[in-house]
């Protein structure tokens, strides 16, 4: 591999990004054509359901005679199966490129072996180039394909002090408007948001991605109330988006709205099934302490987003300390984000 290997990866793993919030439950894939060192086409998976990276980017090559003479990267090996669209494997067979360099495997069983079957052809394959950057890039989908769950994502603001809420659970205002804009946006990356029975009762919030236009969809809301002690006026059950109430009780639909039973014996595997079931492959939990405590007792958070701010509260209810890995840290105004994963890329 050479160093504009790198560069032109890089340049498929930015065009698969462009699918944050639009492919779930499929992986974000790239994928660009170089033809003696110039890129001839590009194209990305741009919606669920729609073509693969490796359609739109030949696609997109205007002389289609010098596929042959040239290399095409793609972030995911090339699917090897009938699913939505036809297997990308028999369109690059069609062209014969002369080399096709990937990023990542797709672990994905359905789909699985599509380089093989381009070697087997003569096409020079080589895997495995800025494979951690893929890997995290897809992790949402790496962890269904490969955890066959949902991935989880803890995010929470605290005091410098480590509070997370004051005592009576009132926990406005700790981090700063910055921040809170930035969770719209991500409530727009993510499949779906849940929250724990005293968030939904004292913060009664919305869950939706009001202050960040531009994502096509909004996530699916979902609350645990066990005992459906939760008052029906509260937002989430107000029909205006789909959301969904795990309980022990009973099953029943309205409108945007679904009580779903579950057994209390292994609830959250039960409940992660669901999700999964529903084509959810991340969702991002907003709280509270209770709800982070019973997940990470059993290991079952991927990826922590906190907010960091400036002030104290003396006392109230503890932040989580989760043992991980500080992958960044950034500064929205006053308050410090931190990014930890509980495993390393
Ligand atoms: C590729 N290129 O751009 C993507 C791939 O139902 P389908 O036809 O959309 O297939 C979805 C599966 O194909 C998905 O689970 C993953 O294994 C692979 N996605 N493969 O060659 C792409 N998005
Ligand atoms: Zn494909």
């Amino acid at each position: 591999m050479q160093e504009h290997d790198r560069l032109f990866m890089q340049r498929a793993l930015e065009l698969a990004r462009l699918g944050l919030g639009y492919v779930s439950p499929n992986p974000m894939v790239g994928c660009v054509v170089v033809h003696q060192g110039c890129i001839i086409g590009e194209g990305w998976h741009r919606q669920y359901g729609g073509a693969h990276a490796e359609v739109n980017a030949i696609e997109s090559v205007a002389d289609k005679s010098l596929l042959s003479q040239s290399t095409v990267y793609v972030s995911l090996e090339p699917c090897n199966h009938w699913g939505k669209t036809p297997p990308c494997t028999d369109l690059l067979l069609q062209h014969k490129p002369k080399r096709v360099v990937i990023c990542n495997a797709d672990t994905n069983p359905k789909a699985a072996g599509g380089l093989q079957r381009l070697a087997a052809a003569g096409i020079k394959v080589e895997a495995g180039l800025l494979e951690k950057e893929g890997r995290w890039l897809n992790r949402r989908f790496f962890a269904v394909v490969e955890q066959n769950r949902p991935y989880i994502i803890f995010k929470w603001a605290q005091t410098a002090d480590g509070y997370m809420a004051r005592s009576d659970y009132s926990s406005k205002w700790i981090s700063n408007a910055y921040a809170r804009q930035l969770v719209h946006k991500w409530r727009g990356e993510e499949d779906a948001i849940m929250v724990g029975r005293n968030t939904a009762r004292y913060d009664n919030p919305q869950l939706t991605n009001r202050d960040w236009p531009g994502y096509p969809r909004q996530p699916l809301r979902v609350v645990i109330d066990r005992q459906l002690l939760l008052p029906q006026s509260l937002h989430l059950f107000d029909g205006s988006h789909p959301s969904i109430c795990y309980n022990l009780k009973e099953d029943r639909e309205a409108h945007n709205l679904i009580f779903k039973k579950i057994p209390s014996v292994d609830f959250w595997q039960h409940l992660l099934q669901d999700l999964k079931g529903r084509g959810v492959q991340s969702v991002l939990i907003e709280g509270g302490p209770q709800l982070f405590a019973q997940l990470s007792e059993l290991g079952l958070w991927d990826e922590i987003r906190v907010f960091i701010a400036p002030h104290s509260f003396g006392s109230g209810l503890a932040a989580p300390r989760l043992q991980g890995h500080l992958l960044k840290t950034e500064s929205i105004h006053d308050n410090q984000l931190q990014w930890w994963v509980q495993k390393p890329f």
